[in-house]
């Protein structure tokens, strides 16, 4: 199963109440106009890449509500609406069920527990859920019962101390290779995987996104970099700078699939135009 090949691409643009998004500490929050710029860059990729990609309008309410990825997981079969473990990110997910309801024909809901969808790793035999500040074990094991609905199998994991989401600290690059800070690396979870280790100075390299020939990797890790060109990666860099401020990088600002009906899907819209028309 390809866990890099993508067409469709769900963003939400960020609001400017995102200067007030969580973060663990208490340094000063991100610029709007740069945190819009990362956004418009990163978007920008994703079409490069070759996703088509629907942009959600800003939700003022939601500091966090560009970070897509945490309040649903989506697959070539289906999309599951979770339940963000922290309060002010709660309602996120009924925000995005319109949408999900749109392009999905099945839709789940989580119906327990908390789990953050930065915590939810695809790989090609098992998806790793990672438990966390955000994810606890009765979201964890409820999601995995929904996979199978999927036919797939989920693993729980652990995520590191200190450490927002499992995926902050790892990526999945090809089908055998995961990327993943030290304290990740070791991981049982990763048995069969070859891994390679960001820097100790560079722990946010970890988060990357494949999508298609390309790695989306944060612009201000060049050792990370490097590791990834001596394995043969394509490359485009990209600046996380603002959205680093909010405990934020390049997995979290989307939600991708393969849509296997891309064509079909367009064609069934044309019909319900004709049809309303
Ligand atoms: C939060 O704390 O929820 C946001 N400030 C950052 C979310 C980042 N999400 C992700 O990595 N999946």
């Amino acid at each position: 199963m390809t866990v890099f090949k993508f067409n469709r691409a769900i963003v939400r643009q960020p609001a400017e109440s995102v200067v007030d998004g969580l973060r663990a500490g208490d340094h000063e929050g991100p610029s709007f106009a740069g945190v819009s710029a990362e956004h418009d860059a990163y978007v920008a990729a994703l079409k490069q890449a070759g996703l088509q990609v629907t942009v959600l309008p800003p939700l003022a309410a939601f500091p966090d509500s560009m970070f897509v990825e945490d309040p649903a997981v989506v697959f070539t079969e289906g999309a599951i609406l979770l339940r963000p473990g922290t309060p002010t990110r709660e309602q996120e997910s009924a925000a995005l069920r319109e949408v999900l309801s749109t392009e999905f024909d099945i839709v789940l809901d989580l119906p327990v527990g908390h789990v953050d969808g930065g915590d939810v790793l695809v790989t090609p035999e098992k998806v790793l859920v990672g438990l966390s500040d955000r994810t606890d074990e009765t979201g964890a094991a409820a999601l995995i019962d929904l996979l199978g609905r999927f036919g797939r199998r989920g693993e729980i994991a652990q995520t590191p101390a200190k450490t927002l989401h499992f995926k902050t600290a790892c990526s999945i690059l090809d089908e055998e290779t995961i990327l993943a800070t030290e304290a990740l690396a070791g991981s049982t979870v990763f048995k069969g995987f070859r891994v390679l280790t960001v820097p100790p100075d560079e722990p946010g390299g970890a988060n990357v996104l494949r999508l298609n020939d390309q790695v989306l990797v944060g612009a201000t890790f060049p050792r990370t970099r490097d590791i990834l060109l001596d394995h043969g990666f394509s490359l485009t860099p990209l600046d996380v700078r603002e959205i680093g401020k909010i405990d934020a990088g390049l997995t979290c600002m989307s939600l991708r699939w393969y849509d296997r009906g891309a064509i079909a899907v367009s064609q069934r819209r044309d019909r319900e135009t004709l049809h309303r028309g």
